[in-house]
C-alpha cells in the first residue's frame, strides 16, 4: 500500500479525500456535498458545491472533473486546491468572490473512485473502473464509454477487455458513467474541465476525426489561446514543456466515446481536457508519477488557475468573453477558408438567415458533425477561387477581399521559398501542395495595404507530423509590416495532424503597410496547400453613414463611465449599445449634441465586446467597444 505526503487516497479515514470534503464541508459555509451515485464497488461519487447551496436559474453551471483514470493523481490535487481556493473567505480577491456568487460552480474530484483507491491499495498505475469483465478481465476504460461516437473504430479504443483502453461492452456500462451522465443532465455545464495527466496539452473537442473543427471554434481559442500565447504556462522547474498546447483533442491522437465529445455534443457545452504536465524533468520521465510534492503540486495548480477562473467566468455568456489571460476575444464573423471553398463560422441564431456573396451569391450548407451551441460553420462550394466575399448575418456585413492566393500549382508565380518542394501526393485542390521535410521557408509577395484596410488574415490547409507529447518539432507563421524587413511569429503549429484542416492567423494594425506572410519550418514533415491573404473591408450595413467616426471620449477610460461625443452636426439623435449576441444592453437620446454618457458599473455591464451605434435621421455611425474590467 502506498504511503504519500502530499495525495490523498479515497477511504483513508484521516486523510483520505472523502474526509477531507466531509470536514470541509463542515467548517465552511461555502462548501456543500452532494453524492450524485455509488461507484461499482459502493463507494460514494461525490460532487462538491463552491457557493451558494442548490441551483439557480440565474447562474450558470460550470463542472470541474478529475481523475477518470485512476492514476493520474495530480488531477484530483487540482481539483481539491481548486475546492480551497473558491472556497476561502470572501475578501482576498473580489473577481473571485463574485464569481462564487454568480455561478453554480460544482467540482468532482474523483470520477472513477474504485480504480483510484486501487492505485493507493494494489497497483499505482490501474487506469480503468474495477468492474468484473468478460474473461476474467477487470475495468472499463471511462474515457471511452460515453455515449458520443462509442466504438466508432478502434483507434485509442479497444473492445478486448484485457485492454488498457477497453470501452466496455456497451455504451455507458458503468455505473460511474452512468452517474456522471445523469449528473449533466441534473446540471447541465455551460463550460466544463476534465482534468487528467499528463501530456502539457489543453484539449477540447472533436476527438473522434483527424482534421475536424469544433463549430464553436471561436470560443475555444479564445478561452485556450494558441500555441503563442496558451492560457496554461507550465513554470514546473526543468519542465519538457513552456505551456500546454492548446488544440483539438485529434491533436493527440483520435479515440472515441470521450467525456468531451459526448457533452459537448449533448449539451453544446464548451469543455476541455487539460493534460496536467509534460511528464518529464530535466529529462527524467515520471509520466502518471507526478511527484507526491507539496510546492511542485501547488506551483501545477498556480499554472492552471488562471484558465479555470477564465472558464468560471466565461460561462456568463461564453460569447462575448475576452479573456485577460489570452487577451483574444471572438469575433462574430470568422473566415476560416477561401478555397478549395468558402467556409465563415457565424453566430448560430443567425446561421440559416446569412448569404454568402462570392463574385456571385453563392449557396451553403451548415457544418453539423461537430455540434456548436454559439457559432455555426457555413461551407459554400466555390467554382472559381473569389476576389472578394462578402458575408451577410443578422443585418450587417463583412467584406473580404482576396489579396493573394496560392495553391502550389505550377502555373502560380510571386512566391519564394527555400526547402518547399511541389508534393503531388497530397493535395486540397489542384495538382499539388507545398512541402517541406524538416527545414523550409516560404514566401508571399509584398503586398500594399490600403488606407481603408486595418486587418489582414491568412487563410490555409495544413497537415504536419510532429508528436503531440513533444513541443518540438514545430512550424510558424511569421508576419512582416515592413515590406519583409522584421518579422514577428503569428502562428505556431505542433502536434500530429495527419488530415488536411483550415488554420489561420490575423495581424491588425496594417493600414498603408507592406505586408509579407512566411512560413518557417523547424523539422516537421509539413504540408500546406491553398493559402490565401484577405483584407477585411469595412463592414457595410451603415452605408449612409460616411466615414464620421464615433469615439468615447477616453480610451481606454479610466472610471466606469464611458462618455460619446455626440459625432454628427444634425443636434438630436441616440445612442444604442448591443452585445455580440446582438441583444440591446444601452441605449441613449442625444439632443442638442450632448455628450452621452454610458455607466458601465451602474448597468452592471459583463466585461466583453460591444458594439455602440449613434444615429441621427439616416446617418449612423458605430463602434467596436471593448469592455474589460476587473471585478466585474
Ligand atoms: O486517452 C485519454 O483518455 C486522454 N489521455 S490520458 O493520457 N490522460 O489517458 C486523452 C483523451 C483526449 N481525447 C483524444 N485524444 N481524442
Ligand atoms: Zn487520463
Amino acid at each position: 500500500a502506498a504511503t504519500t505526503r502530499v495525495y490523498r487516497s479515497y477511504d483513508d479515514p484521516v486523510r483520505g479525500v472523502r474526509r477531507f470534503i466531509d470536514s470541509l464541508a463542515q467548517n465552511n459555509a461555502r462548501v456543500s456535498v452532494d453524492t450524485f451515485g455509488r461507484s461499482f464497488e459502493g463507494r460514494p461519487m461525490i460532487a462538491v458545491k463552491v457557493g451558494p447551496r442548490g441551483d439557480s436559474p440565474a447562474r450558470p453551471n460550470v463542472l470541474f472533473v478529475a481523475t477518470y483514470h485512476a492514476r493520474e493523481w495530480a488531477a484530483t490535487e487540482m481539483a481539491l486546491r481548486l475546492i480551497l481556493f473558491l472556497s476561502r473567505a470572501p475578501g482576498a480577491n473580489p473577481r473571485v468572490d463574485s464569481l462564487v456568487q454568480a455561478r453554480d460552480i460544482w467540482i468532482i474530484p474523483v470520477a472513477n473512485p474504485d480504480g483510484y483507491e486501487y492505485t493507493f491499495t494494489a497497483d499505482r498505475l490501474w487506469r480503468k473502473t474495477r468492474s468484473p469483465q468478460a474473461g476474467g478481465a477487470f475495468g472499463v476504460d471511462m474515457n471511452r464509454n460515453h455515449r458520443q461516437h462509442w466504438g466508432y473504430d478502434n483507434s485509442g479504443s479497444s473492445p478486448a477487455p484485457f485492454s488498457d483502453i477497453y470501452r466496455g461492452p456497451s455504451p455507458a456500462s458503468e455505473i460511474e458513467v452512468r452517474s456522471i451522465e445523469a449528473f449533466h443532465a441534473a446540471h447541465p455545464p455551460v463550460l466544463s474541465v476534465s482534468y487528467h495527466t499528463y501530456a502539457g496539452l489543453l484539449l477540447y473537442p472533436p476527438g473522434a476525426v483527424y482534421g475536424e473543427r469544433p463549430a464553436d471554434l471561436p470560443i475555444y481559442q479564445t478561452l485556450a489561446g494558441t500555441n503563442l500565447r496558451s492560457a496554461i504556462q507550465d513554470r514546473l522547474q526543468a519542465s519538457a514543456r513552456t505551456f500546454s498546447s492548446p488544440s483539438s483533442s485529434w491533436m493527440l491522437y483520435t479515440t472515441n466515446g470521450e467525456y468531451n465529445d459526448w457533452t459537448a455534443a449533448q449539451y453544446g457545452t464548451i469543455t476541455f481536457t487539460p493534460e496536467l504536465t509534460s511528464g518529464y524533468t530535466g529529462g527524467t520521465y515520471y509520466g502518471f508519477e507526478f511527484y507526491d510534492d507539496e510546492a511542485l503540486l501547488q506551483q501545477l495548480f498556480d499554472d492552471n488557475l488562471p484558465f479555470a477562473l477564465d472558464v468560471i467566468e466565461s460561462a456568463g455568456d461564453p460569447f462575448a468573453y475576452v479573456s485577460p489571460t489570452t487577451l483574444a476575444h471572438t469575433d462574430r464573423v470568422v473566415l476560416e477558408s477561401v478555397s478549395p471553398d468558402v467556409r465563415v463560422t457565424v453566430p448560430a441564431t443567425t446561421a440559416p438567415n446569412a448569404t454568402i456573396f462570392a463574385n456571385a451569391e453563392l449557396g451553403f450548407r451548415i457544418d453539423s458533425t461537430a455540434g456548436g451551441r454559439y457559432t455555426r460553420r457555413l461551407i459554400s462550394a466555390q467554382g472559381s477561387r473569389p476576389s472578394t466575399i462578402s458575408v451577410s448575418v443578422g443585418g450587417q456585413t463583412s467584406n473580404f477581399r482576396v489579396l493573394e492566393i496560392n495553391g502550389a500549382e505550377r502555373s502560380e508565380v510571386g512566391w519564394t521559398s527555400t526547402g518547399f518542394q511541389l508534393d503531388s501526393s497530397f493535395m486540397v485542390a489542384g495538382k499539388y501542395s507545398w512541402f517541406s521535410t524538416a527545414n523550409g521557408d516560404l514566401r508571399s509577395p509584398v503586398m500594399r495595404v490600403s488606407a481603408d484596410v486595418d486587418t489582414v488574415s491568412l487563410v490555409f490547409w495544413t497537415r504536419y507530423a510532429g508528436s503531440g507529447f513533444d513541443q518540438n518539432p514545430y512550424a510558424q507563421v511569421l508576419a512582416s509590416t515592413d515590406g519583409g524587413v522584421n518579422f514577428l511569429p503569428v502562428l505556431r503549429l505542433q502536434g500530429s495532424a495527419p488530415a488536411w484542416y483550415p488554420d489561420r492567423a490575423t495581424v491588425a494594425g496594417v493600414r498603408n503597410k507592406q505586408v509579407v506572410f512566411r512560413f518557417v519550418n523547424s523539422g516537421m514533415p509539413w504540408n500546406l496547400d491553398e493559402i490565401a491573404i484577405v483584407a477585411h473591408r469595412p463592414a457595410s450595413v451603415t452605408a449612409t453613414g460616411g466615414p464620421i467616426a464615433l469615439r468615447p471620449s477616453e480610451n481606454p477610460a479610466h472610471r466606469s463611465i464611458v462618455s460619446f461625443p455626440w459625432p454628427f452636426s444634425t443636434p438630436d439623435g441616440g445612442l444604442q449599445a448591443y452585445d455580440f449576441s446582438g441583444r440591446l444592453v444601452w441605449k441613449a437620446t442625444v439632443t442638442n449634441r450632448a455628450t452621452a454618457h454610458w455607466d458601465l458599473a451602474a448597468a452592471r455591464v459583463a466585461n466583453g465586446v460591444y458594439v455602440v451605434i449613434a444615429r441621427a435621421g439616416l446617418q449612423t455611425a458605430r463602434l467596436k467597444l471593448f469592455v474589460l474590467r476587473d471585478g466585474s
